[in-house]
């Protein structure tokens, strides 16, 4: 379903004169609210093809309705999303859970939404029916050439279907590790693994990246062979230029410092892409900001540090990235608040006073140095991120507009009560 333009702009209508008494303290009160507004609608962030449909757990699924059926169903949805907030403006893929029929059409029908392709993903953490070898004891890094073979000529053949809609990244998230002490040896199934990803990284286009995604645990649970940043870093130094270390803020041991993470990979110039959700206990791949918002704020602070401090466009120098897991709420409903999260930390971020948090530090004034960032992290950004969706075309409030709108009962009567998504 398309969502047509007068609905959105009848909606902004009823809002209007509320948003504009909560907006006018920014206009009138605070000097870079414009640039504030400009950055945000330019700040795009990409939908996993994965997070459309209910996740589960190995206990269990509880499906919703009117789940997409297709790749063309996934491209819908995110077209919704973007047509309500203008801030989706691509869709990340997973292979061969999302395999194009006929790319140039599959490209067309993204473009009809507005949407490109970011970061296309590969999977050998899972078998394919007549897949020849088993990835039961690792992909990249296994003991047998011919398994490695395979799962390098499937990367190879995600980086194909990536030319073909337009893309210009593959991220790659290995599975491969240990479960018990002795099953390994740690450094040659890092070797094997980097030799792996050498020929891969062989089969990148010019214009392409490569991101190693880390993750501390799951599926195996004694050792990851790209575990931390420390290995995804190694990794990426040794492939080259092209490779670069991607952050899932789910992948990291209990209270691991992730801003400082950040900050030391952007000064390296290492750091690609995030993968953004919220955790309390492991890769929990709750809604991004619903457990730990100061964090994701201190994280976008040392992201904004970092990339201005290189000259990074903040819009496009990063793959920006959801990777969540919607369990009991409507996956689409999640996703908006998904983005809405990760603008207004942005946002807050972007407020802070750079040159005073600087003066503070060299003073040795921690008092003034937390209360500079915390000023902007308590500010209620809510009416410039709003703004700058009203301005772009979106909803002023995308959440109510969706429910308003009985998208997801539309999307039911469209395709059936028990639709399954591919993916988890
Ligand atoms: C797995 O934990 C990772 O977050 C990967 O990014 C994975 O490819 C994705 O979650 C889909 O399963
Ligand atoms: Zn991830
Ligand atoms: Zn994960």
């Amino acid at each position: 379903m398309q969502l047509e333009a007068y609905k959105i702009s009848d909606h902004n209508d009823k809002l209007q004169e509320a948003h504009q008494r909560k907006l006018s303290y920014w206009t009138e009160e605070v000097a870079n609210a414009e640039e504030v507004i400009k950055k945000l609608i330019d700040f795009q962030i990409a939908i996993p093809s994965w997070a459309l449909g209910t996740g589960g757990t190995r206990f269990g699924r509880f499906p919703g309705g009117g789940e997409p059926r297709s790749l063309e169903e996934k491209i819908e949805d995110v077209g919704l999303l973007h047509a309500l907030n203008q801030s989706s403006g691509a869709i990340s893929l997973h292979i061969p859970w999302d395999i194009p029929k006929d790319g140039e059409a599959i490209k067309n029908l993204a473009a009809s939404f507005g949407l490109r392709f970011d970061a296309m993903n590969s999977n050998t953490f899972q078998d394919q029916p007549n897949q020849e070898h088993s990835y039961k004891f690792g992909s990249l890094q296994h003991v047998d050439r011919a398994v490695r073979q395979q799962a390098i000529e499937h990367n190879i053949d995600v980086i194909r279907h990536g030319v073909a809609l337009g893309s210009d990244s593959l991220t790659v998230w290995l599975s491969d590790g240990s479960c018990f002490p002795g099953q390994l040896n740690f450094r040659k199934a890092f070797e094997r693994t980097l030799e792996s990803l050498q020929e891969i990284y062989a089969a990148l286009p010019d214009n392409w990246k490569v991101f190693v995604e880390y993750k501390a645990f799951e599926p195996n649970f004694y050792s990851m062979t790209v575990g931390d940043w420390g290995s995804s870093l190694l990794f990426a130094n040794k492939l080259g230029p092209k490779a670069y270390t991607l952050v899932d803020l789910g992948h990291h041991l209990p209270n691991a410092n992730i801003e400082q993470i950040v900050s030391l990979l952007l000064m390296e110039g290492k750091l690609g892409g995030f993968h953004f959700n919220d955790s309390k206990y492991g890769d929990d791949d709750l809604t991004v900001g619903s457990i730990r918002p100061y964090q994701l704020f201190l994280i976008f602070n040392e992201l904004i540090e970092g990339m201005d401090a290189k000259g990074m466009n903040h819009a496009t120098d990063l793959g920006w990235m959801i990777d969540a897991s919607h369990n009991v709420k409507d996956p689409l409903e999640d996703l908006l608040q998904s983005v809405e999260a990760i603008q207004l930390a942005y946002a807050q971020a972007l407020l802070v006073d750079r040159l005073a948090l600087e003066e503070a530090r060299n003073g040795n004034d921690v008092v003034r140095a937390q209360e500079i960032l915390q000023e902007a992290y308590r500010t209620d950004v809510r009416p410039l991120v709003a703004e700058a969706r009203r301005r772009a075309g979106g909803a002023l409030n995308p959440l109510t507009l969706f429910r308003q709108l009985n998208i997801r009962q539309q999307l039911i009567g469209e395709r059936g009560l028990k639709t399954i998504a591919t993916g988890l």
